[in-house]
C-alpha cells in the first residue's frame, strides 16, 4: 500500500474495538476515512458511493477494515489483533509493538486479555443493569441515524436491546458469573491506577497495541455505560483521564527508546496486571479450549476460587493458540526470560496447560 493510500474503515463509535483501530490509525498517523455503519443496517445516511461499492468481509463485525492485498485489490478484513500487525508490516513508523520480543509477547497477552476478558465486562455492565441498559438501547442506535422518527426510535431501540440482552449469555455474563465479571472490573481499575501512578503506558512511555485494546473497551466502561462509569469515577480517576488522552494521540512525540526494559526490572504494577489476567482469563481461555476440543457446548470452571460456566467460543481457543505461536515463535533465550516472567505471575499455564484429553 503506498503511504498516501486513505484506510477506509467501517464501524459506529459504541463499538469498543471500532474506538481502538481508531485510535491506533490516529497515533500511527495513517489517513483513514471513518464510515459509521451497521453490519447489518442499510447504508446510512452521508456514506458516499455506499457499502454497496466496497467488498463484503467473511464475517460481519465492527470494524471492518478495508486494505489493498498483494494484486491491489481492495479486501473487506476484520479483527483489530491481526490487523493492527499487518500495518506494522507495512509502516515502521510511531510502531505500536514493543522491538524486544518478549516485551512483544507480553503485549500480546495483554491485548488479548483487553479484546477478550474486559470485553466480558463492557458486554455485561452494558446489558446487565436496569440503567446502563435503558442508555444504551436508546443512544447506540442513534450513532447510525441521529435524525430518524421518535417512533422508528422506539422500534430499533426495543428490537435492539431485545438483541443484546439475549445475547448476554453468549459471552458468559449469568446469574453464577456476574459478581466474578464485577469483582474482576474492580480489580482492573485499581491495578490500572496503580501502574498510571508512574506510567503512562503500560509498557513504559509509548503506548502498545495493548494500550488500545484496554482503551478500546474502556471507552464504553468508563465513559458511557453509567454504572461502570461510575466504579471508575470513584476509583481510579487516572484510568478515566487515560483513556481519553488515548483517543487522540497524533500529536503525541514519542522516544524510539520509550519502551520499558524487559530485564529483571519490569514494575510490580505491570506484574500485578499480568497476575490478573492470570486469576480470571487464563483459567476460562484453558477450560473453554478443552470444551471445544471435546465437543462440549458448554463448560464450567473455577475462577478466583468462585464458578464459572458458560456457552463454549470456539473463536477463543484460536486465541489461546495464537498465543502460544507467540511465545513458541521467540528464541529459546527470550522463551526462558518470558517463561521467568509467567511463572512469577502465574500465567506459565497459558502455555503450558493440556488442551486435549488424548
Ligand atoms: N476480535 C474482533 C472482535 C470484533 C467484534 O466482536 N465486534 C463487535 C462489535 S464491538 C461485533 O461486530 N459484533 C457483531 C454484532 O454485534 O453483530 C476484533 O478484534 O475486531
Amino acid at each position: 500500500m503506498a503511504r498516501q493510500d486513505t484506510i477506509k474503515l467501517q464501524g459506529i463509535h459504541g463499538s469498543p474495538y471500532t474506538r481502538k483501530m481508531l485510535a491506533v490509525l490516529r497515533f500511527r498517523r495513517l489517513p483513514y476515512r471513518f464510515i459509521v455503519n451497521w453490519p447489518q443496517s442499510p447504508d446510512a445516511p452521508g456514506n458516499g458511493e455506499g457499502r454497496s461499492a466496497l467488498p463484503t468481509p467473511k464475517v460481519p463485525l465492527l470494524p471492518t477494515v478495508y486494505l489493498k492485498d498483494e494484486a491491489g485489490e481492495l479486501q473487506a478484513v476484520t479483527d483489530t489483533t491481526p490487523i493492527i500487525r499487518r500495518l506494522e508490516s507495512q509502516f515502521r513508523t510511531r510502531s505500536i509493538v514493543p522491538d524486544n520480543p518478549v516485551l512483544a509477547f507480553l503485549n500480546y497477552v495483554l491485548e488479548d486479555y483487553a479484546d477478550e476478558w474486559l470485553t466480558r465486562c463492557m458486554f455485561h455492565y452494558r446489558w446487565h443493569f436496569a440503567a446502563d441498559i435503558e442508555k444504551a438501547g436508546r443512544v447506540l442506535p442513534l450513532y447510525v441515524r441521529v435524525n430518524q422518527s421518535p417512533e422508528m426510535l422506539d422500534a430499533v431501540s426495543a428490537a435492539f436491546t431485545r438483541r443484546q440482552v439475549d445475547r448476554l449469555h453468549v459471552v458468559g455474563s449469568n446469574e453464577t458469573t456476574a459478581p466474578v465479571i464485577e469483582a474482576s472490573y474492580v480489580r482492573f481499575l485499581k491495578l490500572m491506577e496503580s501502574h498510571l501512578q508512574a506510567h503512562p503506558f503500560l509498557l513504559g512511555g509509548r503506548p502498545a497495541s495493548a494500550d488500545f485494546a484496554m482503551m478500546g473497551q474502556l471507552t464504553c466502561l468508563t465513559h458511557f455505560d453509567p454504572t461502570p462509569m461510575r466504579l471508575c469515577e470513584t476509583l481510579a480517576p487516572r484510568v478515566y483521564a487515560w483513556v481519553e488522552r488515548l483517543d487522540d494521540l497524533s500529536g503525541y512525540e514519542v522516544q524510539e527508546q520509550g519502551w520499558l526494559d524487559a530485564g529483571d526490572a519490569l514494575p510490580e504494577t505491570l506484574l500485578a496486571l499480568l497476575g490478573e489476567v492470570a486469576r480470571t482469563h487464563m483459567p476460562q481461555l484453558i477450560a473453554n479450549g478443552r470444551a471445544v476440543i471435546g465437543k462440549n457446548e458448554t463448560f464450567s470452571t473455577q475462577i478466583d476460587g468462585c464458578d464459572w460456566v458458560q456457552p463454549s467460543f470456539s473463536y477463543q481457543l484460536k486465541c489461546l493458540r495464537w498465543t502460544r505461536e507467540e511465545f513458541q515463535s521467540l528464541s529459546s533465550k527470550d522463551q526462558a526470560s518470558a517463561r521467568a516472567i509467567l511463572d512469577k505471575t502465574g500465567l506459565s499455564r497459558l502455555i503450558d496447560a493440556q488442551l486435549a484429553t488424548d
